[in-house]
Formats: C-alpha cells, structure tokens, sequence
C-alpha cells in the first residue's frame, strides 16, 4: 500500500526550481571528488521524530495527521510504520534511517513478549530490505520513557533496572545487527541527576562505565562489527546529563579505558545546550579522533530547551561540513535527521518538506565546505598564524626540547613581542564571500 500518496519521488531540479517537492541543491548522483553526493551525506531518517511524533507538547496534545492514524493493533501499526518508512526513505532518495527498539515494535507486559514482538518487526523490516536499498545507519535502545527508568538506566540506584537496562540494550544490539545497522549509539537518557543530595555519583559513573564494558563485550561475542557511538548531551531530561559534552565523554571514557571502542555522534541542538557550537563539538571529536556521526538538526537560540529542528541555517551546515571534510568525511556515520517538523506543521506532506529543507542545506552547505577546503586559504591563514612554533624557540617548545628554564633565558632577552592581528572580521568576511555566492559555486 502506499501511504504518501500526495508526493511522488523527491528530484533535484535545481537551484531556481519553483517545486517545493523537490532538492535544489541535493543531487544524490552528483559526483564530487570522486564519490556522488549521496555517499558523501549518507543521509538518514529518524524513526522516532519521523513516526512516533505527534507533535505534542507540555501544553496540547499531538496535531500530527498520518497515514496510519486509522490502526489500532499495535502490531499492524508497527508494520505499517515500517512499510511507510521504506516508502518515505525511498521517495526522499535517503539511504538510511535509524531507530529505537521502542520505536520500531512496542512494549509488552513482560520483557519475553516485548523481545518475540520485535523479533517479528525485524524480520518483517529485512524481509521489506529485499526489495529497497534502505539500510539501517544506527540502532539504539530507548531506556528512558517507561517509567522503570525514573532514576536512569545503567545509572539507576536500583540493581534490577541496571539489570533490566542490560538485557534491553543486549537484545537492542541484537536487532541492530541483524538489520545490518552500521553503528550502535548510546544515548544516556537518564544518565544523570536531579539533586546530589541523593546522588552517589562516583557509583553512578562506575556503573555506567561497567555496563559500556560488558556492551562491548557483548558486542565481541556476537560478532558485532559496527561502530559504538556515544551522544552527549548536557542536560534534560535530567538536571545534569553525565554525557555532558563532548570533552566530558572523551575524558569519562579514558578514566574507564574504554576510549578505543567508541566514537561521538554529535547532535547540533546538543552542543548548543552544553554552551558551545556545532563546529566546536565537531573539532573536539576530531581532534581527539573521535569524529562518528551527526545528528542533523538545529536549536533555537531563544528557546533553552531541545527543539530539534530541522537544520536549515547555512552557515552552521556549512562549518560542520568543513569540519567533517576535515575529519576525512563520514566511514560508517552519515547525517540523522534528529528533526521533527514544528507542531503546526501536522501534514504528511510537512514530513517532506522539512527533511527536503535540511537535506539542501546539508547538501549546499558541503558544496561551500568542499570549496573551502580544497581552496584551503582558512587552512593557510592558520598555519601562518602558528609560524612561530616551525623554527627557534617555537620548535623547541613543540618538540619538548623546552623547559622552564631555557624559556626563562630566552624570554629575558626578548625586548620587543612582535604581535599579528587576528583578523576575525576579514576571514568572516570571506567565509561570507563562499556562502553568498563570489567564491562559491
Ligand atoms: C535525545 C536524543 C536521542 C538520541 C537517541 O535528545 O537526541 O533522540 O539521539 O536516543
Ligand atoms: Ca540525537
Ligand atoms: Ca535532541
């Protein structure tokens, strides 16, 4: 059956083309050093915004009108979800879609019956994979929304759910491997704390750092060859979310030893509840070669909550493209619309518009990003800004032949500090001359 009935499959018609049903910066075949589009984005549908959403929020319920809103068995809906998933990915030209086990199948009374209902969706979803080219880009466990998991996950004062949480994230790793999921992400839904006058954070941290071990564990025994990624966030649902920020998790990782078993998946609105920008929490990844996967979307930045909006700011897409060049490009990530359209924006249709938007400004933003890159003038404006470590005194700092006290000889000598501008208004100034056109394509 066909759920979309309104859209046809989404084209690239280009720049000045007057159909909002189709990609005018996106061309999925379009080859760029050496590879089409398509490969370089690996763009990929979020199953939990996509088909689970219904636009609901603390004031009214969900306004979401869907194909599927006629279907009241829970299990013929999950299947009809599926299909529409295919449908919609394949319509979109998007290659990949992630998911929740919760999303996909839902929850029965035991946890022996919620297993055998998701075993059915996953092997309905390969069966559906027979005939598509859609591919799982990540899977992950959804160990937050029932009620069990009030007091966190692998974080909970309470043994049993630390137990249940592990059986779900096992059987979760499971069907991500069965649907060939190229990575598993750990999000730490509650993985943290409302007040630490009841808190034992050294425990808390432990235990969460105990249950990762046995996940890869696990994941050895198995044969799970994807990449584990881990998602920080800094807060909500919980005060503070120990997964704070990139920087935290790198270094929550090291102390436990477990940094080479993972990689970051980075959400846009993520880093700009942790108080930093996309670029920032992208750079972090890869400079500590930890650079996985994105999760596209965007914040508002008057609103302090997790807004998960479509991306459709150009100058962020753009830098975290550069970033992501700079990083090599994507190996087994891609670009996840973590992304729901706005509640009043309750069609089916919107579901297209709105992946279409962040897909071209995902797709211009690489465009600028690649020019910049292969132009590298950002890139030699820095090397010359850091000159001064490439010879003399500089090259013995970096090169640790430097102490204290050579420092202290050569710095008595230094009469006069010869210093160079910055010159931040200039490189904006260029980095506007690629987005608005001049130096772009
Ligand atoms: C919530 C997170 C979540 C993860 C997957 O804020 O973004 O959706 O991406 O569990
Ligand atoms: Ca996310
Ligand atoms: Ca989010």
């Amino acid at each position: 059956m066909e759920y979309f009935k309104n859209v046809k499959t989404i084209n690239y018609e280009g720049a000045n083309s007057d159909n909002p049903l189709s990609f005018k910066h996106y061309n999925p075949s379009e080859v760029i050093d050496g590879k089409p589009m398509k490969e370089h984005l690996r763009f990929a549908v979020a199953y939990w915004h996509t088909y689970q959403a219904r636009g609901v929020d603390p004031f009214g319920a969900g306004t979401a009108v869907r194909p599927w809103d006629d279907i009241s068995d829970p299990m013929d809906l999950a299947k009809a979800k599926m299909e529409a998933n295919f449908e919609l990915c394949e319509k979109l030209q998007v290659p990949f879609f992630c998911f929740h086990d919760r999303d996909i199948s839902p929850e029965d009374k035991t946890l022996s019956e919620t297993n055998k209902k998701l075993d059915t969706i996953v092997s309905y979803a390969k069966e559906l994979m027979k005939t598509s080219g859609v591919r799982v880009l990540w899977g992950t466990a959804n160990a937050f929304s029932n009620p069990r998991y009030m007091h966190g996950a692998a974080t909970s004062c309470n043994a049993d759910v630390f137990a249940f949480a592990a059986a779900q994230v096992k059987k979760a790793m499971e069907a991500t491997k069965e649907l060939g999921g190229q990575n598993y992400v750990f999000w730490g839904g509650r993985e943290g704390y409302e007040t630490l006058l009841n808190t034992d954070m050294k425990l808390e941290l432990e235990n969460y750092a105990r249950f990762l071990q046995m996940a890869v564990d696990y994941a050895k025994e198995i044969g799970f060859e994807g990449q584990f990624l881990i998602e920080p966030k800094p807060k909500e649902p919980t005060k503070h979310q120990y997964d704070f920020d990139t920087a935290t998790v790198i270094a929550f990782l090291k102390t436990y030893g477990l940094d080479k078993h993972f990689k970051m998946n980075i959400e846009a609105n993520h880093a700009t509840l942790a108080g930093h920008t996309f670029q920032h929490e992208l750079a972090t990844a890869r400079i500590n070669n930890m650079f996985g996967s994105i999760d596209a979307n965007q914040g508002d930045m008057l609103l302090g909550w997790d807004t998960d909006q479509f991306p459709t700011n150009i100058y962020d897409t753009t830098l975290a493209m550069y970033e992501t060049i700079k990083a090599g490009g994507f190996t087994s990530g891609g670009l996840n619309f973590d992304s729901k359209p706005r509640r009043a924006s309750f069609t089916p249709e919107d579901l297209f518009y709105s992946h279409i938007a962040g897909m071209d400004t995902f797709a211009k933003g690489f465009k600028i990003a690649h020019k910049m890159h292969n132009d590298g003038k950002f890139e030699a404006f820095m090397k010359n800004r850091y000159s001064s470590y490439n010879s003399g005194i500089g090259k013995e700092i970096v090169s640790g032949k430097a102490d204290f006290k050579a420092l202290e000889k050569y710095a008595l000598k230094i009469d006069d500090i010869a210093s160079s501008s910055g010159n931040q208004e200039m490189l904006e100034g260029l980095l506007n001359q690629y987005i608005l056109g001049g130096n772009s394509n």
